[in-house]
């Protein structure tokens, strides 16, 4: 890609230390398992470059939540590695960030890299819950043949014996819904309990410490078009950031992930969506702080 920004935000972004940065972005383009639509590998850089365009005065929060510092890793590089390999050096990154107390926020890539990434965040919390928005459960033990999928991540949550709650859901297997009521840790908030306005969000499941993980593709294709499966039915931009902007007021999210973003051809709208989403996810998790 001949446009190509290193850091989130630039190239105005003056507040980009990393050492007292509050937020580590870590770029991970990776991409193994992806079964419709490739591309994924393409998205960290481009929700960078999007970032680049973007304003960075919040008018909800009347502040730049930028100021808070937001430092921007290299891209990770997968070359030669497999995805075993891949997803562990995604995981190393993140404990990197943690140990220098900093917050990781991952840009995939696809939704295999969060796997390693809450397994990180979970060591240093462990009354860790993770709140997944997504499109589909993403609750198969397994998929075409392997467990690290991107269609197995939730399951690998479980797995961990992570509290779960997903929000959004509306692509869902036979086997994922005979596995949801066998009675595992999870919660589940359909896409259509949501659009008919009937939906009760279980918050009291949330601990005190929060991963969120947003597959793109949780958001309508009307608005978020450049992902690899889209489904019809999605949530709107605003439900989105409400559900954020709930999750932070009322959880200390300790890691974050914005994944499966497969840049298209004529939809940039779809990158500047998922620059501002990340943009919005950092202003809400520190406006809570501050207050
Ligand atoms: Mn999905």
């Amino acid at each position: 890609m001949e446009y190509s920004i290193s850091q989130f935000g630039a190239p105005d972004a003056p507040h980009c230390n990393p050492e007292t940065a509050q937020v580590t972005i870590i770029p991970a383009p990776l991409e193994y398992s992806v079964c419709y639509m490739k591309g994924t590998e393409h998205g960290p850089q481009a929700i960078l470059d999007a970032s680049s365009q973007m304003e960075l005065y919040d008018e909800e929060l009347d502040c730049c939540p930028i100021e808070i510092g937001v430092y921007t890793r290299p891209v990770l590089d997968y070359s030669g590695m497999d995805h075993a390999e891949a997803l562990k050096a995604t995981g190393q990154a993140v404990r990197e960030t943690l140990e220098k107390g900093q917050l990781p926020l991952i840009l995939g890539g696809e939704h295999s890299l969060s796997a390693p990434c809450i397994a990180a965040v979970h060591e240093k919390y462990p009354d860790l819950t993770v709140v997944h928005i997504d499109a589909h459960g993403d609750l198969r033990d397994e998929y075409e043949g392997t467990p690290l999928s991107h269609a197995s991540i939730e399951r690998r949550v479980v797995d961990m014996g992570i509290p779960l709650l997903e929000i959004g859901i509306r692509s869902f297997s036979p086997e994922e819904a005979e596995f949801l009521k066998s009675g595992p840790n999870i919660a589940v908030v359909w896409a259509y309990q949501i659009a008919r306005g009937i939906a009760q969000i279980p918050w009291e499941r949330l601990g005190k410490h929060v991963y969120l993980t947003i597959d793109l593709d949780a958001i309508d294709p009307s608005e978020m078009p450049a992902v690899g499966t889209p489904e019809p039915g999605g949530l709107s931009w605003y439900q989105v950031l409400d559900l954020v902007r709930e999750i932070c007021q009322r959880s200390t999210v300790v890691g974050m992930d914005v994944v499966e973003l497969c840049p298209m051809e004529g939809q940039t709208r779809a990158d500047f969506l998922a620059a501002k989403l990340v943009y919005k996810m950092i202003g809400y998790r520190f406006q809570q702080n501050a207050k």
